[in-house]
């Protein structure tokens, strides 16, 4: 396969760790939220053992925040989630799937609770900007809706702990899962989060003074030579490994949370005013259709750039493969596959081609690992 450079311009923004990364060693890009998200640093297989054993350094400033303040920001950020959000603490964050009227996928970011009255949406790749604002106009909402300068850096890996512990102190790894607090670090607060988009620990900064940002990353290499850090980025494997799904590969605005089997985070019992709730009950009470599950391929090598068809041996589809990749761990290609309800069985057998050569699979459980 050859590649292509990507096209700079104002639209596809830069952060403000791209030309450190540049310096690091970044050797692809894909774009998030109109902005550069790194994709690979050499070798995808290398990075995701380093990952694994050791500690990385993101740029994620492509998970922009859209913030929402002001007396009505609990029924406007409500009204966008089937999460129920009552019962919501200031220093949690949650994960929490974003729906229109019908139920369709909009977003599935982390919503931090900032203030009784301010939060953040640290949202996946799509413009929930523009629906907040929709909303907040029809419904003449008193709220004020923007994009804060916020540039995300993550900390992931098992050593992460003990570089954030150097650098931080001890508080930080009293901090719980999904919680968060604000450090000092050269006179500036910074929000950290016990957060981030692998399965591998660590933590989320969110950096709004970018000075003192930047000199916050230079720090983590710095401090983290002895932890044998490096410059990463979410990675591929490891995230199809973990089942940590992803915004317009795996799910989008045709696919409800229930398909997506994010059920955890669907409250349809109580009080609570959003969206497509009479819709999400309609859709329980019949049962879904299809659901997403994990695919195991008896292949070495694939690239998925559109879905592809899951065959039975009758030759109908029975479903489609939305990502994929060669996992080291089970030495065969993984995925994440909507499948058709009757055939949402682990251990049930498909075909699917993949560049003219047709492969077997099985179906499985997520996550793989
Ligand atoms: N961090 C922040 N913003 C983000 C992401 C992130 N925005 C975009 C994207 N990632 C949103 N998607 C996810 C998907 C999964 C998780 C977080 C963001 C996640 N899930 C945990 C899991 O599946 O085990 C647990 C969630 C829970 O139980 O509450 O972490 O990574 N800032």
């Amino acid at each position: 396969m050859k590649n292509y450079s990507i096209a700079r311009s104002r639209r596809l923004r830069s952060t403000p760790y791209t030309s450190r990364i540049e310096k690091q060693g970044v050797t692809a890009y894909t774009s998030y939220n109109h902005m550069l998200l790194p994709a690979a640093f050499g070798s995808l297989e290398d990075s995701y053992h380093h990952l694994k054993e050791n500690v990385q350094v993101w740029d994620v400033a492509g998970e922009r925040q859209v913030e929402i303040s002001g007396k009505d920001s609990e029924k406007l950020v409500q009204l966008m989630t089937c999460r129920d959000l009552s019962k919501s603490k200031v220093g949690r964050c949650y994960y929490c799937p974003i729906i229109d009227d019908k139920a369709g996928l909009i977003n599935d970011p982390v919503i931090l609770k900032l203030g009784e009255e301010r939060w953040w949406i640290s949202i996946a790749d799509s413009d929930v900007i523009l629906f907040a604002k929709g909303l907040a106009i029809g419904n003449k909402f008193d709220v004020k809706i923007f994009e804060p300068n916020v540039d995300i850096l993550a900390v992931q890996g098992p050593k992460s702990y003990k570089l954030m512990e150097k650098i931080f102190g001890k508080k930080i790894t009293e901090m719980k899962f999904f919680g968060f607090d604000y450090f000092e670090f050269l006179g500036a607060k910074h929000l950290i989060a016990r957060s981030g988009w692998s399965k591998q620990g660590g933590y989320e900064i969110y950096v709004e003074n970018t000075k003192s940002g930047l000199a916050l990353y230079d720090k983590l290499f710095e401090a983290g030579k002895e932890f044998n850090v490096k410059a990463g980025c979410p990675n591929l494997i490891e995230r199809i490994e973990s089942a940590l799904l992803s915004y317009g590969n795996d799910m989008d605005n045709t696919d409800n949370p229930l398909e997506c089997g994010l059920d955890k985070y669907v409250n349809l019992d109580t009080e609570v005013n959003f969206l497509g709730k009479e819709k999400l009950k309609d859709v329980k009470k019949k049962g879904i259709s299809r659901k997403l599950m994990g695919v195991i391929i008896d292949a070495k090598e694939i690239n998925v750039s559109k879905s592809i068809d899951l065959i039975d041996n009758k030759s109908s589809k029975i479903g489609e493969l939305r990502s994929g990749v060669y996992s080291p761990h089970f030495k065969k290609v993984i995925g994440i596959a909507m499948l058709d309800k009757p055939y949402c069985v682990v251990s049930q057998a498909f075909k699917i081609s993949i560049n003219d050569s047709t492969f077997e699979g099985k179906v499985c459980d997520l996550p793989f690992i």
